[in-house]
């Protein structure tokens, strides 16, 4: 099992001589004004927050786009503050983007093009030439900017996600011999799916500028070598999952993100969480009901109104739930200038309106929908609350919410309801897993969840809790730091 101490002992044997540093768009600490007082937030990303443990326990740099409107305020003459706030442990460096640069770069071509031609939801991309051309520049700017910070000396450089895909072949244009990796957290899709992107040979190419790539899944890692192999002039080698262009070697490998397991495991048993169920209870006026519980980025990837309209449809069939269960919706606010996500925001805030005027009873309403930020500490005691919790991914790259939900089950209760098409699925087997555009299914599901007798929701928690525990977010790190390693030390 790996632990903090051995990614601490196997970063200090095999870094010593190098600068550590990871890239990616999103920083893992914001400063905001508040008034007059300046707060620093944590973002709801899976990305940060699965790497944020991995940072503390390395030390190194992180380079990322000063976001919030203080970070400006509290960073030195070379753009750098030290985080987390309250325990300093590694460096962040902040890369500036002008509002023409982020709308482009951020909301235009990572996530109006990139995002939905990954995810299969059925979301058309908007591909937009000058949208492409910002890209291009940012990424060369946060290339800029690794390579002033690596100056002349060794580093392995951890890029991440599909923001960044030309950084790479930048980077080593400029400095030969930085080694880099890159973690790309969502799916890759089929050829014939990717090649309606008019510039796919370009991100190719920029993604065969690192040493290393990884993907959550080998499906989404032999979707990538199919699309090199019908994309470009290179060598695909199937069976050593390598692609050889222009004499260089790029490897191709499956790392299933994770969770700090012990971290949760631990947190969830803190008195707090017990107050902070107590403080909920008394706010939303609970009186012993069973406690569904969804939380996502609001993002039409994740399933949002399917997993509503089942609720919907439960409580249609079985009138014996009405009264006696109370879904919470935790929807963390997510890419708002985005058209489809204004929609979506609205369809979710219609549904949540239409199902509680529908069955609300007195002062019972089944729906408690947060659209907010909510803090770790509430997060934590829902899921302490929920006799059930719903991933109901469209399309997925892995999900953390339910490997969050398991970490945090110390009692071993608890019910997973989770989507195949999640890449959460392919290691939770233990979960109920359904098809989330089968809306009934999706229904009876909940139902059997909610009458599942105790010593199966203990066997199967039990068992997802084991293979979380063992593949945590320590051995996702060290897993890809070892193999890295390997193309310095060459075994
Ligand atoms: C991408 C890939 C992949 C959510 N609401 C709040 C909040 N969250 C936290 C969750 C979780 C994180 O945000 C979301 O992580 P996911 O993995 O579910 O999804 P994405 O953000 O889409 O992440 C995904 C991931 O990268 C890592 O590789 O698993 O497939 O899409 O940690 O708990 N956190 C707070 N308040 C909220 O309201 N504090």
């Amino acid at each position: 099992m790996w632990t903090k101490e051995d990614l601490h002992n196997l970063v200090n044997t095999r870094l010593r001589d190098y600068l550590f540093l990871v890239v990616s768009n999103r920083e893992p600490y914001v400063h905001n004004y508040a008034g007059d007082e300046i707060e620093c937030l944590v973002p709801a990303s899976g990305l940060t927050v699965a790497l944020d443990p991995v940072m503390r326990t390395c030390g190194g740099t992180w380079v990322a786009h000063g976001s919030g409107d203080a970070d400006r305020q509290v960073v030195d003459s070379q753009n750098k503050v030290r985080v987390p706030p309250e325990d300093p442990r590694y460096c962040l460096k902040r890369v500036w983007l002008t509002r023409e640069q982020e709308d482009g770069y951020y909301y235009g071509f990572s996530n109006e093009a990139l995002w939905p031609l990954c995810h299969i939801a059925y979301t058309r991309p908007v591909f937009n030439e000058s949208d492409w051309n910002t890209y291009r520049e940012v990424n060369r700017l946060f290339a800029q900017t690794v390579l002033e910070e690596v100056g002349d000396k060794k580093a392995f450089v951890f890029i991440q996600d599909y923001h960044l895909a030309l950084l790479p072949r930048f980077i080593r244009e400029g400095h030969p011999n930085i080694i880099s990796a890159q973690f790309w957290h969502i799916p890759w899709p089929n050829p014939e799916a990717f090649r309606i992107c008019p510039w796919q040979e370009d991100i190719l190419h920029g993604l065969l500028g690192n040493d290393l790539l990884g993907f959550h899944i080998r499906y989404h890692c032999n979707n990538f070598l199919d699309t090199v192999d019908r994309a470009l002039e290179a060598r695909v080698d199937r069976e050593r999952y390598e692609v050889t262009r222009g004499g260089k070697r790029t490897a191709v490998r499956p790392f299933p993100i994770s969770v700090d397991f012990e971290e949760l495991n631990a947190r969830a048993q803190l008195p707090e969480v017990d107050i902070e169920i107590d403080r909920l209870k008394d706010t939303f006026g609970l009186n012993g009901e069973f406690i569904g519980l969804g939380l996502d980025r609001i993002d039409y990837t994740k399933g949002i109104p399917e997993r509503l309209k089942a609720l919907d449809r439960l409580l249609e069939r079985y009138p014996t739930y009405r009264g006696r269960l109370v879904f919470f919706q935790v929807g963390s606010p997510s890419r708002t200038h985005i058209g489809v996500y204004k929609q979506l925001n609205e369809e979710v805030a219609g549904l949540v309106d239409d199902i509680n005027w529908k069955y609300g009873q007195g002062k019972w309403k089944p729906i408690v929908y947060l659209r907010e930020n909510v803090s770790q500490l509430a997060l934590m005691a829902l899921r302490r609350m929920a006799n059930f919790c719903m991933v109901t991914s469209l399309h997925d790259g892995m999900n953390l919410v339910a490997k969050e939900y398991v970490a945090s089950r110390f009692d071993g209760d608890g019910v997973l309801i989770l989507s195949p098409f999640a890449g959460a699925g392919r290691e939770l087997t233990d979960a109920l897993l359904v098809n989330p555009y089968a809306i009934d299914h999706l229904a009876e599901t909940m139902k059997k969840a909610l009458e599942m007798p105790s010593s199966e929701r203990h066997r199967r928690m039990r068992r997802m809790r084991e293979v979380v525990q063992e593949n945590n977010i320590y051995k996702w790190a060290a897993d890809i730091i070892s193999e890295l390693t390997r193309f310095e030390f060459g075994d």
